[in-house]
């Protein structure tokens, strides 16, 4: 298998997907048992769905906040946390995934682009609350409302047809822009993600147009497969431990 150097002259930014959980347990999103399968995604993990059917939304996210609290990280987390340590911040984590599994691992320099299931907040843009860490699983039948203005609260998840946090892609692009400057080698790896969903998908184009080295892990070729200059086919937790070589 190639192996990817990892020393004083690389600059890693690394994005991941439900790929990465797999193996931890946590079901992906698309392909064989995927929640979109028995989902319809507009109806779960959209602003539509939720203002018809926040109890249908609720039921959905409380299952899985359960059921991410009951797995733990895999060698392929660890592997990234080991990657984390070595480059320091020349090192970041973008993660499409919701369940904190990189948090707990031990990854530091993350970005939860898509939210996390463990934070809730007022779906009532007027309120000032600001979004609060949450571990309740919420009982079937139930929406929880906002203590201070009585609103429906809501899962801190970023839905579909709705804006990514600025503050998030402005520290994506911000660490790409010093790495594509550092005069060091600038590369991209994304690991377990279909290459479905965007702004995620694209970022393997910025990192190209940036001249950077772009790298995917993946069990299955993603949409944007072509895409990327070096492609490793496997399970994430048994190639992300193999494939650094850190010097
Ligand atoms: C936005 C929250 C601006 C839900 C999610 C440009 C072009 C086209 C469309 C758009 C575009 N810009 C915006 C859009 C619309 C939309 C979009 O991209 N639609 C797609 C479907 C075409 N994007 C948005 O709406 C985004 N907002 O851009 O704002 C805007 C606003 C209004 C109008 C226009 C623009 C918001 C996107 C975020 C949506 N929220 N999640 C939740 O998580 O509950 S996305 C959802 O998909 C998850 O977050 C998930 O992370 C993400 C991507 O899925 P993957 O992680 O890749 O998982 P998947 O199951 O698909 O694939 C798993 C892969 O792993 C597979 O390839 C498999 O082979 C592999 N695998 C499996 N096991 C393993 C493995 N690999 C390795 N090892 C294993 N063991």
């Amino acid at each position: 298998m190639e192996t990817l150097l990892l020393d004083s002259n690389t600059w890693l930014l690394v994005l991941t997907g439900a790929g990465v959980s797999a193996e931890s347990g946590v079901p992906t999103f698309r392909g064989m048992n995927g929640l979109w399968e028995d989902q319809p995604v507009e109806q779960v993990a959209s602003p539509e769905g939720f203002a018809k059917d926040p109890l249908r939304v609720w039921r959905f996210y409380s299952q899985r906040r359960a059921g991410a609290a009951g797995v733990s990280p895999n060698p392929g987390h660890d592997a990234l946390v080991a990657w984390e340590r070595h480059l320091g911040d020349r090192f970041l984590l973008a993660t499409q995934n919701v369940d904190g599994l990189h948090s707990r691992a031990g990854s530091q320099r993350v970005v939860e682009m898509h939210g996390n299931l463990f934070k809730t907040r007022c779906s009532n843009d007027e309120c000032k609350r600001a979004p609060f860490d949450d571990t309740t699983v919420y009982p079937a039948g139930t929406v929880p409302g906002c203590k201070d203005c009585g609103g429906l609260l809501r899962p801190h998840i970023v839905w579909f047809g709705e804006y990514l946090d600025p503050a998030d892609l402005e520290r994506i692009q911000d660490f790409s822009l010093r790495a594509a400057s550092s005069g060091g080698r600038f590369v991209f790896l994304a690991a377990g993600t279909s290459g479905a969903v965007y702004p995620a998908a694209g970022m393997v184009d910025q990192v190209r147009g940036a001249g950077g080295e772009t790298w995917l892990v993946n069990l299955d070729p993603a949409e944007n497969s072509r895409r990327f200059q070096h492609s490793v086919q496997g399970k994430s937790g048994e190639v992300l431990p193999k494939l650094g070589r850190l010097v």
